[in-house]
């Protein structure tokens, strides 16, 4: 992965100075975060551009795959504290005036109308989707991360839920994600007191799928991509909605709801074809989507 500032590992077909580079490989889409000087932090413009993007490929059936990093030394800090839909009033000393009343930003509006919708629409993709975190992952940045579908990080990257230490929760589905994917204690210690933990921390946690060599992220990552472009792709994502579903259902409704998904899925496209290749020792080719 990139390590120059400037510079993002993999092709854009936007202006490089743009918040969002995106770039198609194959049947992957990337998108790269690309405010490396403020370590990729999500302003209102990177969110509705991310989001826009994320449509696009959802709607775009040429796509099997969507791929998703930061530009130069950070994956994501999480919301930009300077943006002015939220930065708080302070005095010339930098800090809240006790005699002045602050002008109240609701921070829950730009959760409501940025946030969700983008949360929303990452865990709906109609494809898996996979993020290359390549340095730090900060608050809704970490979370954002650990929404999609697999995630490797650089042995030097790191994600910390830096919400207490500003006086907020986690969100950007934050509270829902880390319960699940490291259980209550763990999620206590991250969410509580908002330390770094090591990507090979959070490998062995269960927080993420991998951590392998920096200089190995970009191509791993690709590879990963064009790996899951290959399969077949509605099952894959039925199969993210099953597994998300289970978690708050009884054993017997779960057996049920496979069930549902595979008289689905029995009659599709991909499953005759990779029956049928199976059968007669030759590759599948798959296309539902
Ligand atoms: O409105 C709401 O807040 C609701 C939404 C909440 C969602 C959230 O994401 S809340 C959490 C917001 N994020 C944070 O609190 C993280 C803040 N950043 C950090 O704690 C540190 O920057 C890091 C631990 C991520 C990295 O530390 P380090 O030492 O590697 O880098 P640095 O020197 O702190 O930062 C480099 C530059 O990026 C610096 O700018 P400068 O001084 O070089 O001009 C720094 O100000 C800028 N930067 C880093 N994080 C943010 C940021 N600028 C704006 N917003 C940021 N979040």
């Amino acid at each position: 992965m990139s390590t120059d500032p400037t510079t993002s590992a993999f092709p854009s077909t936007v202006a490089d100075d743009s918040p969002l580079l995106i770039g198609t490989e194959g049947a992957v889409r990337v998108l790269t975060l690309n405010r490396p000087q403020a370590l990729n932090a999500f302003t209102t413009g990177l969110l509705s551009q991310l989001r826009v993007a994320l449509d696009d490929a959802a709607r775009d059936t040429a796509v099997r795959a969507v791929l998703i990093t930061g530009a130069g030394r950070a994956f994501c800090a999480g919301q930009d504290l300077s943006d002015p839909h939220i930065k708080p009033e302070f005095d010339e000393h930098g800090a809240v005036d006790p005699h002045r009343k602050p002008k109240a930003k609701d921070i829950g509006n730009l959760l409501d109308h940025y946030y969700i919708p983008l949360a929303l629409r990452l865990r709906s993709m109609p494809v898996p989707t996979v993020c290359a975190v390549n340095g730090v992952a900060a608050g809704a940045g970490a979370n954002f991360a650990l929404g999609c579908d697999l995630v490797l990080a650089g042995q030097s990257a790191s994600f910390i839920q830096a919400f207490s230490k500003i006086g907020l929760v986690p969100d950007c589905g934050g509270t829902w994600l880390l319960t699940r994917l490291v259980g209550r204690a763990r999620a206590m210690q991250l969410a509580l007191l908002g330390d770094k933990l090591p990507a090979a921390d959070a490998q062995s946690w269960g927080l993420i799928a991998r951590c392998v060599a920096d200089a190995d992220l970009a191509s791993e990552a690709m590879l990963t991509a064009q790996k899951l472009a290959k399969l077949p792709t509605a099952a894959l994502v039925q199969t993210r909605q099953a597994l998300d579903a289970s978690m708050d259902l009884e054993f017997e409704d779960a057996l049920k709801l496979e069930a549902k998904l595979q008289s689905q899925l029995g009659y599709a496209h991909d499953y005759l074809e990779g029956a049928a290749a199976f059968l007669s020792k030759r590759a599948p080719v798959f296309k539902d989507r």
